[in-house]
């Protein structure tokens, strides 16, 4: 309580100057004149960290003071998203920082840009979790994430006539002053080697006792970034662990004279933080990436135990401190690592350590798709952690005595759920061994966790009911309304004060305001201001021509089939060949621009097919006289979450049109309801959830619903009927495979084309009529400007259920049983 804390500054331009320029001259070493706008831009972020810096000691001291239950998120991924930005508006800098720096002639616009996001995960699920450790500071819930500082996070997207080419993102190289390195801090971790067996005791009394003795060792650094709450004077951390070789590694090394040996054992150890791996649906079951895992969550674990609960903390207790939740399986080593701590280490008995192991986690499941739930082959994980495997054994032995009392020695329900799969080859199936271990499990929206009960986890929910819950995602309206939409703020607080920005709920004000000729006219002006901005930002990013004064469709997500762009892109075709033909009147079309943002993982063959496809037509389309008057597509390469914030505020029409059942939530469809855009989509994770709370009058919803679809697939779905039966299909179809989009090559495309008729798993063919359905709904609507701009703002005065801070609270209320802070 006495710890000497130097206080942050006081926030006032002037003091913000002198502050700046300290940084400037002192911690950038240069001065204005000769400063870079990188210079300015470390100094400027180095600044805002000073006014947030005491906050962050402070919560830190009373966490640590205090003692309360904690929420440790484990991640393999967290997509922050730029820093600048949201620091400036927690830290209520925005207008003090503009004017100070302008006093100085430099414009904080320029020095934003200059900052490269950290983008340390993939898609949803890296999102998601930024969006989480966002709502737990700025509710003030002692909460630390923890994960990999990678440093290559997500590969940066080219397009090569218009192809995907990746080049991997040197996110570090300009400086990284958001970053706070503890190497005091450090953590050994252990791999390989070969468990012993030792007997203690004598006679009956004998007790077999296993000992790891590890192969090799790395060291894990750990690197601290603030997480600010909203205002509030919390400041939570996020923790991110890098790997480094071990001192004793490279001194005895080097003390044999072999530097290159030493060199290249240096490089193999810090090669476990190098690099995300790129594919978010299908794991490629490699050695390094159980090694990112292992590493992390040992570390994690470690941390938590050493730095956070107090010197001879009593283990047995550890569920009253913390509840460890796992952000998918890829944590889910954690589970016999913190049983290896407790037996092996701390000499509990394994019952006595199994009952805190399964107190202390929850797991968050985030999809449906078979080919996506990790297995790890047993002599893959036997080579890299023996101990950890014969640690899951006893689990699953266990388990699987229970599983036999309780089903009467049913033996196809015991290979059923066996955390051990026999077929192809045996190996540890990561989702069996954390349902088993966690207290609860939990989807991401309602139907999701429906399906999980009653399809993926069926057999684990009828055996434990209560452990299955659900907890819809949400997204942090700090960034994706606050700081990405400054006019809608704007907006939304003259009309009902700014208490929305952390009570999400009361957007229902804006309800009555939906009805008001002014309000929506200032909506209306609002959205065009963003589609002005967006227009600008991809000229000066892409070299982009976006019209302004055309209804923005936007569909922005990881490429995959599942998620059906194929569906938007055969409607644009539909609308093309329409015009083309002659058909369709130009006067009888809606001018829209089509908006593409999407990434493949790099060894989706089909996924770079299709983005192909898109740029392929994307340059038709472009390029032809009639057809460009009135349809657009723009494919912006490298989407992140920067680009989100730009473009989202600008759409009119989101597209949310996975295969009902695929997508277990969607969180960008969220965001655009929120920013007001109107969403076409099939009845599938929260899109079911949007609807319920909009209304079906201000959702365009078509397709197959789940049960339909499943039906369709358990009678055997045919694509080629759809093909045969709808001319309008099929001359979408016959354009692609003509060459219309290869000049007239007609190998080219004929990939997607085969699928599509052939097996079509996603059934685009079949909700392909619904789909052209529902985007005539959507022209009919969009041309009466106020029946359009009523929907949307009820879209944004309804959707206040989708703040992430409402997940924390479930999740809180559910599964985690921790409170705030008091302050
Ligand atoms: C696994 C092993 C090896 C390499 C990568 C992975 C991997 C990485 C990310 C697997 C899956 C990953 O993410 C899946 C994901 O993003 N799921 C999405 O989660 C969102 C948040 O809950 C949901 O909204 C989306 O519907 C869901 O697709």
């Amino acid at each position: 309580e006495s710890t000497p804390l130097i206080a942050s500054p006081e926030p006032s331009v002037e003091g913000f100057v002198r502050e700046y320029l300290r940084e400037l001259n002192f911690t950038q070493g240069t001065v204005l004149e000769r400063a870079s706008t990188n210079d300015k831009y470390l100094a400027l972020a180095r600044t805002v960290r000073h006014y947030l810096m005491a906050s962050w000691m402070r919560t830190t001291s009373e966490h640590l003071r205090t003692q309360p239950k904690a929420v440790a998120y484990l991640s393999a991924e967290y997509l922050l998203g730029r820093q600048l930005d949201n620091a400036l508006i927690a830290a209520d800098l925005t207008d003090i920082a503009s004017e100070a720096l302008a006093s100085l002639g430099i414009d904080v616009a320029e020095l934003r840009e200059a900052e490269v996001e950290p983008g340390l995960g993939n898609g949803g699920l890296g999102r998601l979790a930024a969006c989480f450790i966002d709502s737990l500071a700025t509710m003030a819930i002692p909460a630390i994430g923890y994960g990999i500082r990678y440093e290559y996070g997500i590969f940066r997207q080219k397009f090569e006539d218009g192809w995907q080419v990746e080049k991997p993102d040197r996110w570090l190289d300009n400086g990284s002053p958001w970053e706070f390195a503890h190497p005091e801090h450090e953590v050994t971790v252990s791999f390989g080697g070969h468990v012993e067996t030792v007997s203690e005791g004598e006679g009956a009394d004998a007790v077999e006792t296993s000992r790891w003795v590890p192969g090799w060792e790395v060291l894990g650094v750990p690197y601290n970034y603030m997480v600010p709450g909203y205002r509030n004077g919390c400041v939570n951390t996020l923790r991110l662990w890098s790997a480094r070789a071990t001192h004793a590694f490279n001194l005895e090394t080097f003390n044999y004279g072999d530097y290159a040996e030493a060199v290249r054992a240096q490089t193999f150890a810090e090669n476990i933080s190098k690099v995300l791996y790129p594919e978010d649906s299908t794991p490629q079951g490699k050695e390094l990436r159980l090694q990112q895992q292992y590493f992390f969550v040992a570390c994690s674990l470690r941390d938590f135990i050493d730095q956070l609960l107090p010197q001879g903390f009593d283990l047995h207790r550890l569920p009253e401190r913390v509840c460890f939740q796992l952000n998918d399986t890829h944590p889910v080593i954690a589970v016999p690592e913190l049983m290896r701590i407790l037996v092996d280490e701390e000499g509990f008995a394994w019952d006595e350590a199994w009952e805190v192991t399964q107190g202390c986690f929850a797991y968050t499941c985030h999809t449906l798709l078979p080919e996506a739930l990790e297995v790890w082959p047993v002599d893959l994980l036997g080579r890299l952690l023996p101990r950890h495997l014969e640690i899951i054994y006893r689990i699953n032995d266990e388990f699987l005595e229970e599983v036999r009392e309780a089903s009467g020695d049913d033996a196809v329900l015991v290979r059923r759920m066996s955390i051990i799969a026999e077929h192809p080859g045996r190996a540890v199936r990561m989702a069996h061994l954390a349902t088993v271990a966690a207290t609860k499990v939990n989807g991401v929206a309602e139907l999701h966790s429906q399906l999980l009960r009653d399809k993926v986890l069926a057999d684990f929910a009828r055996l434990w009911p209560e452990k299955f819950t659900n907890v819809t995602n949400g997204v942090t309206p700090r960034r994706f309304v606050r700081m990405a939409n400054p006019r809608l703020s704007e907006l939304i607080t003259e009309a009902i004060g700014d208490g929305w920005v952390t009570d999400l709920d009361r957007l229902r004000e804006l309800e009555p305001l939906a009805d008001d000729p002014e309000f929506r006219r200032r909506f209306r002006e609002v959205k065009s201001a963003n589609k002005e901005r967006l227009a600008d930002f991809l000229a000066r990013r892409d070299g982009i021509e976006v019209p302004v004064d055309t209804m923005l469709d936007v569909m922005v997500k990881r490429l995959h089939e599942y998620k059906r762009q194929t569906l938007q892109i055969l409607h644009v075709i539909t609308l093309y060949d329409g015009i083309v033909s002659g058909r369709l009147a130009l006067e009888d079309v809606v001018p829209r621009t089509v908006v593409f943002g999407a990434k493949a993982a790099p060894g989706y063959a089909m996924a770079k097919q299709i983005i192909g496809l898109i740029n392929h037509v994307a340059a038709v389309v472009n390029n032809h006289p009639e057809v460009s008057r009135v349809l657009r597509v723009a494919f912006p390469a490298n989407y992140n979450v920067t680009v989100a914030e730009t473009l989202i505020p600008a759409a009119d029409l989101s597209e949310q049109i996975s295969l009902a059942g695929k997508e277990a939530s969607g969180t960008g469809n969220m965001k655009f309801a929120l920013n007001g855009a109107l969403t076409i989509g099939t009845d599938d994770g929260a899109n079911v959830e949007i609807r319920q709370l909009v209304g079906d009058d201000h959702f365009f919803l078509f397709g197959l619903t789940e049960p339909e679809a499943a039906a369709v697939a358990e009678a055997g779905y045919r694509p080629a009927t759809y093909y045969e039966e709808n001319a309008t299909l099929r001359r979408a179809l016959d354009l692609i495979a003509r060459g219309e989009f290869s000049g007239g090559d007609r190998q080219t495309f004929e990939p997607i084309v085969s699928n599509l008729l052939g097996e079509d798993r996603f059934m685009v063919l079949a909700d392909y009529q619904s789909y052209l359905d529902a985007q005539q709904r959507v022209e009919a609507a969009y041309r009466d400007p106020d029946a359009w701009s009523r929907s949307a703002v009820l879209n944004v005065a309804r959707s206040g259920f989708f703040s992430s801070d409402r997940s924390m609270r479930d999740y809180l209320d559910r599964i985690w049983h921790a409170e705030p802070l008091e302050s």
